[in-house]
């Protein structure tokens, strides 16, 4: 489903596109009409599916929470700032939203905690072809971000994360990191998970907080999350492509 649904969605904008690029030149010919009706239904078809961004991932009841969710990539980082926040209690831990923001934040655990919260209980996809059922509580991102107040120029919000995944990559892209436009960043199920099934975050799931974006794929859910930077393209960072996997051959967009 999540293939076709993608397929679909990327066939109907190319083809909207398209027609729309033959109007544009054909505009003044009074036999295209036909074909701007044509272009028009198409684009609002394309446009409904790009609104659906913001529809709600499925949640589930407690009865169907998985009793062992799978642990996935780094499960305890051995970076030596990361085991120094670990052994403190977190009572160091900052997570740090700045970038193209007005009024950068640097927020205790405590602080995330009395943020405006969520919890939900949601199916985690992995692209691997496991998915594991959790429920998670987090504070939203949408209000700590107007908090922050995002510039106009910016587009896309990076997730760093304190793990090295990669220890032998040659051109120290190394770490995870991922990132998410503006819709997913402000879609209601968007939190900085802080706990999980009721019990703070444990280890292997990304304490003290990782990111849970519920309309995409595993790989987007930044775990051992230190900093949030807002910016205008990602083109900079890592190699390129937005993300560890996706500097890999991963696809930036991962929507489900
Ligand atoms: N920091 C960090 N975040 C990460 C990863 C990772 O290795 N490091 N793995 C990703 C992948 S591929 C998946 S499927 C999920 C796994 O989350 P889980 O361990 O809670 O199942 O985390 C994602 N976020
Ligand atoms: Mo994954």
């Amino acid at each position: 489903m999540t293939v076709s649904r993608r397929g679909l969605n990327g066939v109907l904008l190319g083809a909207a596109g398209l027609l729309l690029g033959a109007c544009d030149r054909l505009s003044m010919n009074p036999g295209v009409q036909r074909g701007l009706a044509a272009a028009e239904g198409l684009t609002r078809r394309a446009q409904r599916l790009v609104q659906d961004r913001s529809a709600l991932a499925r949640e589930f009841s407690e009865a169907e929470i998985s009793p062992d969710f799978r642990a996935n990539g780094s499960v305890g980082p051995s970076d030596p700032e990361y085991r120094a926040l670990l052994a403190a209690g977190f009572a160091d831990w900052r997570l740090v939203i700045d970038g193209l923001v007005e009024r950068p934040l640097s927020l205790s655990l405590d602080e995330l905690r009395g943020q405006p919260s969520r919890t939900q209980i949601t199916r985690h996809d992995c692209v691997e072809g496991w998915s594991s059922i959790g429920k998670w509580t987090g504070a939203k991102l949408g209000p700590l971000l107007d908090r922050a107040g995002l510039k106009p120029t910016a587009r896309y919000l990076v997730f760093h994360c304190a793990d090295t995944l990669d220890p032998n990559a040659m051109d120290g892209a190394n770490k995870y990191y991922e990132s998410v436009d503006l819709i997913d960043a402000y879609h209601p199920q968007t939190i900085l998970a802080y706990a999980m099934n009721g019990a703070p975050l444990p280890m292997k799931y990304g304490a003290p907080c990782r990111v849970r974006i519920e309309r995409q794929l595993g790989y987007k859910h930044a775990k051992y999350l230190m900093r949030i930077e807002a910016v205008a393209d990602f083109a900079h960072l890592g190699r390129g492509k937005g993300g560890f996997w996706e500097d890999r051959g991963y696809e930036w967009y991962a929507g489900i």
